[in-house]
């Protein structure tokens, strides 16, 4: 177990950061110290904000001499806990947001070196500016920071064409647990020596190092795109259309979205100026979104005419063509909302899992008539990245006083069971935190938890960074 922080060392933090990099003010703490969704409730002895690299370096070799719990903070979006301190208060809160420079661009590299704190939206900015796009997205982009993209190795709505943070990461500087600093920024495409500390620093939720910046790949700017609101009859006809749209369109398929129909009411219902794209509600939605590059062909012909002929043939029943850019980005909020519009349901159960693609869609009609009768009155609402093999698997819980405290663990145990037996993963894209810390040590094969757990010694012996997080402590 971590130790408490002594006033000898606070009082050096507070040296080394001045007022602005830190406080113990409990109005200034008390927003990072609850979840976004408010599951968590955490306590810490102090909040840090340092400003360079080199106080993230003093703060985690004082820390480790000491001894003492860090907990590295982004947006704090995530959706597992992963960056709220524990409740027995004696972590530090080591919040990267003030170091949010974009350090370089490069068009000739394709490459944008950005700090850990840079919100991804304006990633997506400076990329623009010359020409280029970052080419990753998800609904938490205005808060979403780089070094929280990085540790939860992030997915979101465009890992269809361009892999998640894994694939798009080229370089990766690092504050380790000793303190010592790992300068792996580079724009290097191939590099083969040996481990890939990158990699393992990636998805690693702040258990192996704080990231304080990344190189990542940039890849030219689109001239078009086009965006349809589609219906379909299940997700067996979704995944269908899926592989027609490929044929026909190539890779320009970048996003294929499924929405369920419950998933737009609770949009409609809870999300204002929204509205249903189609005049007939659908079982079963697609949100698609294609696009070209510049100088080339208009993305929206393509579309309009792949999906025409699947109409014809009846692989889709209905479809709305966004015929301007408002109405494209009307359509992608109806998509981005689901979070939100659920959360405003109350407390649920989600379930960010992956089974192969191509079992998908029985796993989503199965899976939810066995939790629906195995827990009557339970809802399940089942979303997102079909293409990737990964839907949230969210369960609202039956309206019954005190249900989601007493079953709810046991109804997502339940949940997890059915998607090992699918041969899938328990987290496709949200990553572990403290949520499903257990649920892992349970579930993983031994040799696998063992290779973890060898590879956290290795590195992180005294067990300061962000402790109960991956692993639940023992
Ligand atoms: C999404 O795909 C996010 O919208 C959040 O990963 C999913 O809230 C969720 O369950
Ligand atoms: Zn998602």
């Amino acid at each position: 177990m971590p130790a408490s922080p002594t006033d000898n060392l606070l009082r050096d933090l507070e040296a080394l950061l001045g007022p602005r990099g830190f406080t113990r003010a409990a109005d200034d703490m008390a927003p990072w110290l609850t979840d976004w969704r408010g599951r968590y409730h955490g306590a810490a002895a102090a909040l840090l904000s340092p400003g360079s690299t080199d106080e993230v370096a003093t703060i985690v070799a004082r820390c480790a001499e000491a001894g003492v719990a860090l907990v590295p903070q982004g947006g704090n979006s995530s959706m597992v806990g992963g960056a709220t301190p524990l409740a027995e208060g004696g972590a530090l809160i080591l919040s990267l947001r003030r170091m949010n420079r974009i350090r370089s661009l490069s068009p000739e590299d394709n490459a944008l070196t950005a700090e850990a704190g840079t919100i991804l939206a304006n990633v997506h900015e400076a990329a623009a500016e010359i020409g280029r796009r970052f080419p990753l997205t998800l609904g938490a982009r205005g808060s979403a920071t780089i070094g929280g993209l990085v540790s939860t190795n992030a997915g979101g709505t465009q890992v269809l064409r361009f892999g998640p943070m894994r694939s798009l990461v080229l370089g990766v500087e690092a504050v380790l647990p000793d303190g010592s600093l790992f300068e792996g920024l580079s724009p290097l495409r191939k590099d083969n020596r040996g481990y890939d500390l990158k990699q393992l620093l990636i998805g690693a939720e702040g258990t192996l190092g704080v990231v304080t910046a990344a190189t990542l790949r940039l890849v030219p700017a689109i001239g078009s795109r086009a965006v349809a609101w589609v219906g379909v009859e299940s997700p067996r006809a979704a995944l269908k259309l899926l592989r027609r749209l490929e044929e026909r369109l190539g890779d320009a398929v970048e996003s294929f979205e499924l929405v369920p129909a419950t998933a737009l009411a609770l949009v409609l219902q809870h999300i204002p100026a929204t509205r249903a794209p189609l005049d007939t509600p659908q079982p079963w939605n697609v949100l698609v979104e294609t696009v070209a590059p510049a100088h080339a062909a208009e993305a929206p012909k393509g579309l309009e005419a792949a999906l025409a002929s699947a109409l014809e043939e009846g692989a889709a029943t209905d479809a709305f063509l966004a015929a301007s850019e408002a109405q494209a980005e009307a359509l992608w909020k109806l998509r981005d909302s689901i979070s939100e519009a659920e959360r405003g349901e109350g407390p649920g159960l989600k379930h960010d899992i992956s089974v192969p693609v191509s079992a998908m869609p029985e796993f989503v009609v199965e899976a939810a008539r066995a939790v629906e009768a195995c827990y009557p009155g339970a809802r399940v609402i089942a979303f997102g990245h079909l293409g990737d093999g990964n839907v949230h698997f969210n369960v609202q819980p039956p309206p019954i006083a005190g249900w989601f405290e007493a079953r709810g663990e046991e109804a997502s145990g339940f949940v997890y069971d059915l998607v090992v037996a699918a041969g899938g993963s328990i987290s496709a894209e949200h990553g572990i935190g403290q949520m499903k810390a257990a649920t892992l040590a349970r579930t993983d094969p031994p040799a696998r938890l063992a290779a973890l757990r060898a590879i956290k010694q290795a590195l992180d012996p005294k067990g300061i960074m962000n402790p109960g997080k991956l692993f639940p402590l023992t």
